[in-house]
């Protein structure tokens, strides 16, 4: 039997009534009524009810031994059923082929009961229509971010992974051994993408980034893929305009591919249509009026935690750029506002709804003496960073770059409480299976 002789389960109805028809999946509901075996069928496109009476002795005697998530191959008419989903089910005449196996694992009441037992089921669990359209709308989501890129002249580079020195700070490197010596899991390709925008000028990677967070949280992984793009002679005005346009084009495809999707998953899709650039800007300074007024006591150079951005994010319909962090709340290898010295060229774009972060980046020193200066003053030392310097020593230009967690991007594209149900087989502090 090739392909062709199957189809999949959403094409049932377009095929039309008294058509017969083959198609594979698993076993989504099973019920036996009135001498009939009544199965939901599950492939990759949707489910369809597959009917075998008492009258069909061989594939009746197949259907009741089903269980749920069995697989099979059935073969039958197409005939219009108002009551079954999608308005179709197919009349079967035989099951040329199925695997019962073991009672499946996980029925409705452990789903609701106990998420932790789902996460330990996950590579089960992964079946389930919500994983399935959650899984479709990060496909869309990552593909629509490569395509962004290479259509606005971008080259897609790589980094290593085992690395030496801290981009985002040593509290949460993962050290690794590595042969005689140690090394660590990279945070960021960020330096990496500095140093090839000499070769290129504008490059990107999507690529898994590392970070031993210590607490766990509704927003934070220990491995989350890392959207990254690097541009020579770009500043932070390109940067509102890149993220800004990126991000469009993502949440515009989603739109377009994955409305089914939302709607298993109960998402509002008036949020996402309301995303268009430009977004609005909110200095830090502003961003600090606003949430006192409503209520925080927040000084100036503190930072902008999950709360506070929850808080700040409801005040918008739109993503919004948060701009000019003061410096000891950003990296060292932000870019100094020449005009206001005590703040930085840098901007976080807050996802709507009370999300928050999804993107970090902006302007990167790009002055030898003025990078060495700033590395000094945050206790780090200039050793550790000689050929991100060598950066600064040939040929140094003014450039901007950002980092977009894409995890975070797809659970609030498709409104989850949790990171972790945005990608099939998480990781956090207290989780490396499955
Ligand atoms: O720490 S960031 O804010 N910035 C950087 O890593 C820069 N080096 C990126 C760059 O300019 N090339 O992280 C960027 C984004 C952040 O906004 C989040 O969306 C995401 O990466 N991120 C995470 N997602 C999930 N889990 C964790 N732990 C996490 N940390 C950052």
């Amino acid at each position: 039997m090739g392909m062709q002789d199957f189809i999949h389960v959403k094409d049932v109805a377009s095929v039309g009534e008294g058509k017969l028809v083959s198609v594979r999946g698993w076993v989504y509901r099973k019920r036996e009524i009135g001498g009939k075996v009544f199965i939901v069928v599950r492939d990759s496109t949707g489910i369809v009810q597959a009917v075998v009476g008492k009258d069909n002795g061989d594939a009746f005697k197949k259907a009741e031994q089903l269980n749920i998530e069995s697989s099979l191959v059935l073969r039958g008419y197409v005939k219009r059923e108002p009551r079954a989903p999608g308005g179709f089910e197919i009349q079967v005449i035989d099951i040329p082929w199925s695997f019962v196996g073991w009672q499946f694992p996980i029925n409705e009441d452990a789903a609701k009961a106990d998420s932790e037992y789902l996460l330990d089921m996950r590579h089960l669990w992964v079946r389930s229509r919500r994983m399935q359209a959650v899984l479709k709308i990060r496909d869309t989501v990552f593909g629509a971010i490569h395509e962004w890129f290479r259509g606005n002249g971008y080259y897609e580079v790589q980094a290593p992974m085992f690395i030496t020195s801290a981009v985002e700070g040593g509290s949460t490197l993962f050290e690794v051994n590595y042969f005689d010596s140690k090394a660590y899991l990279t945070q960021s390709s960020q330096f990496y993408l500095e140093a090839l925008i000499f070769s290129l000028e504008k490059v990107y990677t999507v690529a898994p980034s590392f970070r031993a967070e210590k607490s766990r949280t509704r927003r934070h992984l220990t491995e989350f893929w890392h959207a990254e793009a690097e541009v020579a002679w770009a500043g932070l005005e390109d940067i509102f305009t890149v993220t800004e346009n990126l991000i469009s084009h993502v949440v515009k495809r989603v739109l377009e591919r994955n409305l089914e999707e939302l709607s298993i998953l109960g998402r509002r899709t008036e949020p996402l249509e309301n995303v268009k650039p430009p977004f609005p800007r909110v200095s830090y300074d502003e961003a600090i009026g606003i949430l006192n007024r409503k209520g925080f006591d927040l000084k100036w150079g503190s930072d902008i935690g999950a709360d506070e951005e929850r808080a700040l994010t409801l005040e918008f319909t739109q993503p919004i750029h948060l701009h000019h962090f003061p410096e000891q709340v950003k990296a060292f290898y932000h870019r100094n506002d020449p005009a206001r010295p005590e703040t930085t060229l840098s901007v976080d774009v807050l996802a709507p709804e009370g999300y928050g972060e999804v993107v970090g980046g902006g302007e990167r020193i790009f002055d030898y003496d003025e990078l060495v200066g700033k590395i000094r003053r945050f206790n780090l030392n200039p050793d550790d960073y000689q050929w991100y310097l060598d950066l600064r020593r040939y040929g140094s230009v003014p450039h901007a770059g950002f980092g977009l967690g894409v995890d975070r991007l797809v659970m609030w594209i498709c409104g989850l409480d949790h990171i972790r149900d945005a990608l099939p087989f998480p990781r956090d502090m207290r989780r490396l299976k499955p």
